[in-house]
């Protein structure tokens, strides 16, 4: 595993002296954004990180390496190659490494990387969940299996309804992952604060979500915890207006006939492509949220 990982000399120095490090993932960069809002958004997530007292450690894979804390340079790289790069998860990093090919990180493999390197806390923007449709379908993300099985915190703005967001919260409950609301009761929609289905725990500080999470690992009970931050009220999109175009989105999608690991990115491009910039502004501001948060809780963790 060691001659895969390859940590930046920020990273190493951070974790080495217990200083919050925060890793960030790879595909928003590269599937999650268009050219050039995702290297600007990427490079200040960063810079809130650092200001609030953390260390990021944006993590890729690039020439087969298990990258963990990227450079500027290399972040540029991912963005301007966007959907070129392969979206990787948990199935395809051993065909991404020993090929030495470029890999943009989804979740499940940020998680990953990030145990191996021993960072804790991940902040993001939204989890893969259980697809509308799933019952025939059956795409479920790989997402979930690892938030099963890694013990990384992941701190996001909830799951986006392009996903059924009931079931994703059944398949976690099944999978002993706890989510926890920060200062809700409700399972934030991503870009709406709002999905009509309520969560178990509202935790109101980032220490007391910290304690709650250290009391997990502690408890010998392996795996992740999803910290549902709902985007802040002022970079809320109306409901309908988003609720129209993701039904569209699906519409389109099926009438495409796009499956498998295509379907998010595709269901992310077509909602930004019908909102106009309004998504994609909501999805930036929810992004520094997470990072903010994350960075408060990866401080007493
Ligand atoms: N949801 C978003 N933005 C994203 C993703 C999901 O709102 O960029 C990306 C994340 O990297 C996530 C992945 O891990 O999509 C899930 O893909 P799939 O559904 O194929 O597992
Ligand atoms: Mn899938």
């Amino acid at each position: 595993m060691e001659k895969y990982l390859k940590i930046s000399e920020e990273v190493k120095e951070a974790l080495a002296n217990g200083k919050p490090v925060i890793a960030l993932e790879s595909t928003i960069i590269s599937h999650g954004m268009p050219y050039p809002q995702n290297v600007e958004t990427a490079l200040k997530v960063e810079n809130i990180i650092r200001e609030n007292g953390g260390v990021p450690a944006t993590i890729a894979i690039l020439k087969g390496e298990l990258k963990v804390g990227l450079s500027s340079e290399e972040i540029d790289y991912l963005g301007k190659r966007g959907l070129d790069c392969i979206k990787t998860s948990r199935r395809d990093l051993a065909h991404i490494v020993s090929n030495k090919l470029d890999g943009a990180t989804t979740v499940a493999t940020t998680m990953i990387i990030a145990e191996m390197a021993g960072i804790k806390v991940f902040a993001t923007g939204g989890i893969g969940g259980v697809h509308r449709g799933a019952e025939t379908t059956m795409d479920i993300s790989a997402d979930l299996e690892e938030l099963a099985q890694t013990s990384v915190a992941v701190v996001c703005a909830g799951a986006k309804s392009i996903l059924d967001i009931g079931l994703t919260l059944e398949y976690l409950e099944t999978k002993g992952v706890p989510v926890v609301g920060f200062q809700t009761k409700e399972m934030p929609a991503f870009y709406t604060r709002k999905s009509g289905f309520s969560l178990d725990y509202k935790i109101d500080s980032a220490e007391d979500i910290a304690k709650m999470i250290k009391t997990k690992w502690e408890l010998g009970l392996k795996g992740g915890v999803v910290v549902a931050n709902p985007i802040p009220e002022e970079f809320e999109m109306d409901y309908d207006k988003i609720t129209n175009a993701i039904e569209t989105a699906l519409k389109e999608m099926d009438a495409n006939g796009v499956k498998g690991k295509e379907s998010t990115p595709f269901l992310l491009a077509k909602v930004k492509e019908i909102t106009g910039g309004d998504s994609l502004n909501s999805n930036i501001q929810l992004v520094f949220n997470n990072a903010k948060l994350a960075t408060q809780i990866a401080k007493t963790i």
